[in-house]
């Protein structure tokens, strides 16, 4: 095991374990999320891929009481959706932070990631096994419908939903009758790649943040092979010096030129060249 492999976990030590994803209900979820994080480290000390840096070329301001579960662009405006319970909620907004529109979930769902499909939006839950359709312009919910597992992030690829659900498998869901038509699972080389957070594809290749970690893995479709991995650990370090308060990176949106990242509770979205 190489130190060089598991540098940037060195930020795991930084970050209050209350502060991180499950609300923790009981000793079971607790030794359940602690197997997956030892299982994560453990797959990343001998990860074969790659590690390459991105170049930050700007950023603008993001609002730190989001909770930061879904990014993407619509047109020039950033759509947004945030979790927490009691403070999730749909955001349409400008690159000059002017919210256009809004929508918040019931206090008994805790939001998770969207995606814009035609005129709809998709946004899921984490663990009611539900996912609600609003109307794209304005947002107004249209409906509900039922998904298989915990929601985590969502993106489309060739007209099908493909949701994370914090496991090494991708479901593939076809929008219109909402089953499960396929599932990809992520490796790299021998190595199955849990924890897949937030989603973002361009053309045939999936961005998906590792939840916990400062890597976003570059992942080829419908291959789920790991092509390499982008390190944000640097600038990532330097948000949590600079603000304690901040929860982990979450959010790749594409604009169709560059890319732009943000975390849970982040005071910036980074404009990010890959
Ligand atoms: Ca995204």
């Amino acid at each position: 095991m190489k130190f060089s492999r598991l540098w940037p976990f060195a930020s795991l030590k930084s970050q209050p374990f209350d502060s991180v994803k499950p609300i923790f209900v009981g000793r079971d979820s607790c030794l359940k999320w602690l197997s997956s994080l030892v299982f994560c480290l453990l797959t990343f000390a001998n990860a074969e891929a790659p590690r390459v840096l991105p170049e930050i070329l700007d950023s603008i301001p993001h609002e730190t009481t989001h909770f930061t579960q879904g990014l993407s662009f619509d047109g020039k405006e950033i759509i947004e959706t945030t979790g927490l319970y009691g403070k999730s909620g749909l955001y349409r907004r400008t690159l000059d932070g002017s919210v256009l529109d809004s929508a918040r979930l019931e206090e008994r769902y805790f939001g998770e990631g969207s995606v814009v499909l035609g005129d709809e939006i998709y946004y899921l839950t984490w663990k009611s096994r539900k996912a609600f359709i609003y109307g794209r312009k304005p947002f107004k919910k249209k409906g509900e419908f039922r998904i298989p597992t915990e929601g985590w992030g969502l993106t489309l690829w060739q007209d099908q939903l493909l949701m994370s659900n914090g496991s090494d498998e991708l479901l593939q869901i076809a929008p219109g009758g909402f089953g499960v038509s396929g599932n990809i699972k992520v490796r790299d080389g021998r190595y199955s790649i849990k924890l897949l957070n937030e989603l973002e594809v361009v053309g045939n290749i999936l961005y998906a943040n590792i939840w916990q970690t400062d890597l976003i893995a570059v992942i080829e479709l419908p291959s789920g092979n790991v092509l390499r991995y982008i390190d944000f650990s640097k600038k990532a370090g330097e948000i949590r010096d600079r603000y304690p308060g901040v929860d982990v990176l979450n959010g790749i949106a594409y604009d169709g030129k560059n890319f732009w990242i943000t975390g849970k509770l982040w005071p910036q979205i980074y404009k990010v060249k890959f």
